[in-house]
């Protein structure tokens, strides 16, 4: 017997890693190996790609659409749901309007899943009324390198960083979320390669590192600014790259003249001569990289943290050229892909903006049909719209906002408050048991396509198994849908015929077809007729806006403060061995066995002082909710700063946090808010949200 092995790519995060599934002659998934000469993987998978299988063949898997009549649901066919779902959208279109609907698409889907969606939006329901997880992820980098550089991804690739001096890791835990990529800056660091690491916690890169910036939550611009003033003022900028290739170095000068490292050492927490260290490295440093994460993004003031953190290599000179760059690490498998293919509000695939005349054209030409001229809402605009009424329909696929999105509270009522909730889904998520009509979804083994990883490398997603039971592929069930609704825009036989309508309209994706991406191990974006082979390296002679913007930003501090009620500060993090919400990993008794469901990092001095022992069970509260779960007493959060990961549904970390929005992005304000955590007495269980709640 001979079992076919399938080369596909990890459905997890955005390193994307190269698997093969192992199937035999009866169609059945035997097991997963990484691929040995995968130019990112080379041969090597973390615990989570290991475990790929379980979240494919699981018993949670969704096999059948299924209704919802009061509180229970009942199986249907496609035909019923389908057409169920295409009467009430046509009704509320003609009640209400196109703006009363809303579609979340997902950054764990295909490309092509992702392109159908946003053409669904916009040519059947005729609105621009889609979005995704990347609102909450790193919507602060689409906006902010998009202002400073003209283009908003990974400037370098990976395998540069075996190529660089000095690693810069800024508010990002690659060990836990981007293994492989975290294990090859350990390797690099090992080599000589310098590591600073700016992060409020010890992470496993910041005890390695030469210089570890604990600085005090959200102080990152206060942190850059004064690093900045230091850089300026021993003249340790470059001079040439600055007068080349900047505009706005006066004005950014005259802004940090008086940003000294000792007059931010209240707000950051840390030592003026720290900050001029780092200063002095990162400048100093022949080729210097910087990755950076959440802990920039999540903020207020995300957007601005990514100019200030653009602002800093500028002045060094430190991007453009091999080893050196400005690089955000994209997290979802996909969630690259699915802005590339226009699952956002406001543009079109290749972030062509939706408002701009010309690009409407364009896009009503190709497809056929007008177009809204406006930009559409965000995801927390649509539950924001969902509760103040003016929402009435949402489709939703691959997310789970009840548990991933801040304030659990205000999303599950608003959700309530649909008349018509659709959620496409893999297994029954906390999200899902609110949909009026759940779809079954195929998974990436069941379904051919693209994902697009963290540096741009578009990929093949080769389908290795039939759907579980009538499971379907996202952008079949949203073809049949738009037919039921009396349109034909989604008509293609083929994912192929998906991906070369996108390529024919997406200028970064124009000279790739499947047939190169095969060839290669998928292709770098831009690949274009000046750039048929794929793009390693961005920006090496010019940017996309011709000179790149220094732009000055300030210092804000976050929403929420700590006071005597919320005496300790919370921030989310994420534990190597789950991910996301938990709906895939969790199926995985190898990665389950590793941690209590829901923990919540204290140090050990405040844990004396509310005498908590470790592994006690504690209540925690926020201005918006209370959990129960268990402390982890550990020295790698500092005094004062408790922290959680927001995987588990039973203790979810978003009951508790901010809403406070990043002005520019609406990114919440996720990596900050104030807590107080309360001893449970000794030998109580932890309640699980549910049970807390039970009755509501
Ligand atoms: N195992 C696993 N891997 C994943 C995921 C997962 O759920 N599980 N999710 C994927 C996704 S969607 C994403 S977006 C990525 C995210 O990957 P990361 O960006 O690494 O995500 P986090 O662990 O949430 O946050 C990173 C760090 O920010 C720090 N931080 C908090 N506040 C600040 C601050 O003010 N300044 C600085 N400098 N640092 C701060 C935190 O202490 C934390 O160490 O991971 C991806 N990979
Ligand atoms: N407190 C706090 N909250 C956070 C964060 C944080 O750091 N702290 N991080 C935020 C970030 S960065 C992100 S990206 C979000 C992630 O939030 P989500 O996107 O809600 O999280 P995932 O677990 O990735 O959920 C994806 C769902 O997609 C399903 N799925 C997988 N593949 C497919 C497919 O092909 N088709 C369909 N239809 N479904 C599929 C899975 O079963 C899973 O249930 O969470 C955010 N929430
Ligand atoms: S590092 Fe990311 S892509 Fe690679 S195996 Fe782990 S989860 Fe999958
Ligand atoms: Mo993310």
């Amino acid at each position: 017997m001979v079992d076919d092995l399938i080369s596909t790519i990890c459905p997890y995060c955005g390193v994307g890693c190269g698997i093969n599934l192992k199937v035999n002659e009866l169609g059945q998934l035997k097991s997963v190996e990484p691929q040995s000469n995968h130019p990112i993987s080379q041969g090597k998978l973390c615990d989570k790609g290991w475990s790929t299988a379980y979240a494919v063949t699981n018993k949670n898997r969704l096999t059948q659409p299924l209704k919802r009549i009061k509180n229970e649901f009942f199986p249907i066919s496609w035909d019923e749901a389908l057409s169920t779902i295409a009467v009430e959208l046509n009704q509320i279109l003609d009640d209400s309007g196109p703006k009363s609907i809303g579609i979340i698409s997902s950054a764990r889907a295909t490309n092509e899943d992702n392109y159908a969606a946003q053409k669904f939006t916009r040519t059947v329901l005729k609105s621009n009324n889609i979005d995704h997880c990347a609102r909450i992820c790193h919507s602060p980098t689409v906006a902010g390198l998009k202002q400073s550089l003209g283009s908003g991804a990974m400037t370098n690739s990976a395998s540069e960083i075996f190529d660089t001096d000095l690693i810069m890791v800024f508010g990002a835990d690659p060990t836990e979320n981007h293994s492989i990529l975290g294990g090859h800056i350990m390797q690099a660091h090992l080599k000589g390669c310098e590591l600073v690491v700016v992060d409020p916690r010890k992470t496993r890169l910041a005890k390695l590192a030469n210089i570890h910036l604990q600085l005090n939550l959200g102080s990152n611009i206060a942190l850059v600014n004064a690093m900045l003033h230091v850089i300026i003022k021993e003249k340790w900028y470059d001079e040439n790259f600055i007068n080349e290739r900047c505009n706005g170095f006066k004005y950014l000068a005259q802004h940090v003249a008086q940003l000294t490292p000792v007059s931010v050492e209240a707000i950051t927490g840390l030592k003026a001569v720290d900050i001029y260290q780092a200063a002095k490295h990162y400048s100093q440093a022949k080729r210097a990289m910087i990755f950076y994460g959440m802990g920039i993004t999540q903020y207020m003031s995300g957007t601005n943290n990514v100019i200030s953190l653009a602002n800093l290599a500028l002045i060094c000179g430190h991007i453009g050229k091999n080893g050196t760059g400005v690089n955000p690490l994209r997290g979802q498998n996909n969630v690259q892909g699915a802005c590339d293919m226009g699952c956002l509000p406001n543009v079109y695939p290749g972030y062509q903006s939706v408002i701009d005349t010309n690009i409407q054209t364009k896009f009503s030409n190709a497809w056929q049909c007008d177009l809204d001229p406006l930009e559409g809402l965000t995801s927390m605009g649509m539950t924001k719209a969902a509760l103040a009424g003016d929402l009435h329909a949402l489709i939703l696929f691959g997310e789970d906002p009840v548990v991933t999105d801040p304030d659990q509270n205000h999303v599950k009522a608003s959700l309530k408050k649909l008349d018509l909730f659709v959620v496409a889904e893999l297994s029954m998520t906390e999200t899902a048991k609110l949909a009026d009509i759940i779809l079954p979804a195929a998974s990436f083994a069941e379904k051919d396509g693209t994902f697009t990883n963290c540096e741009r490398r578009v990929q093949l997603v080769n389908q290795a198994l039939e759907p579980l039971g009538v499971a379907m592929g996202d952008w079949q069930w949203l073809q049949a849908l738009a037919k039921k609704m009396g349109s034909d825009q989604l008509n293609w036989k083929t994912s192929e015929d998906v991906f070369n309508e996108m390529t024919s309209l997406n200028p970064s994706y124009e000279a790739m077809t499947y047939q190169k991406l095969a060839k290669n191990h998928g292709l770098q974006w831009p690949c274009n007729n000046e750039n048929p082979t794929g793009t390693r390296l961005l920006h090496a002679n010019t940017f996309p806006i011709g000179k790149a913007r220094l732009i000055s930003v300030n210092h804000t501090d976050i929403d929420e403060p700590t006071d005597d009620e919320y005496p300790l500060s919370l921030t989310t993090n994420r534990l190597h061995f789950h991910y996301g919400c938990g709906s895939m990993t969790r199926n995985s008794p190898l990665l389950e066995r590793e941690t209590p469901p829901g923990i919540l990092f204290i140090n050990p001095e405040n844990a004396n002082t509310l005498n908590i022992a470790h592994l006690d069970a504690i209540g925690v509260k926020s201005r918006r909710g209370y959990i129960e779960t268990r402390a982890i007493i550990t020295g790698d959060v500092p005094i004062g700063l408790v922290s959680m990961p927001y995987h588990f549904k039973e203790a979810p970390s978003n009951q508790l946090t901010n809403t406070a929005q990043d002005p520019v992005t609406k990114m919440p304000e996720l990596k900050a808010c104030a807590v107080s955590v309360i001893p449970l007495p000794k030998g109580v269980e932890p309640k699980s949200i549910q049970q807390l709640l039970e009755g509501d």
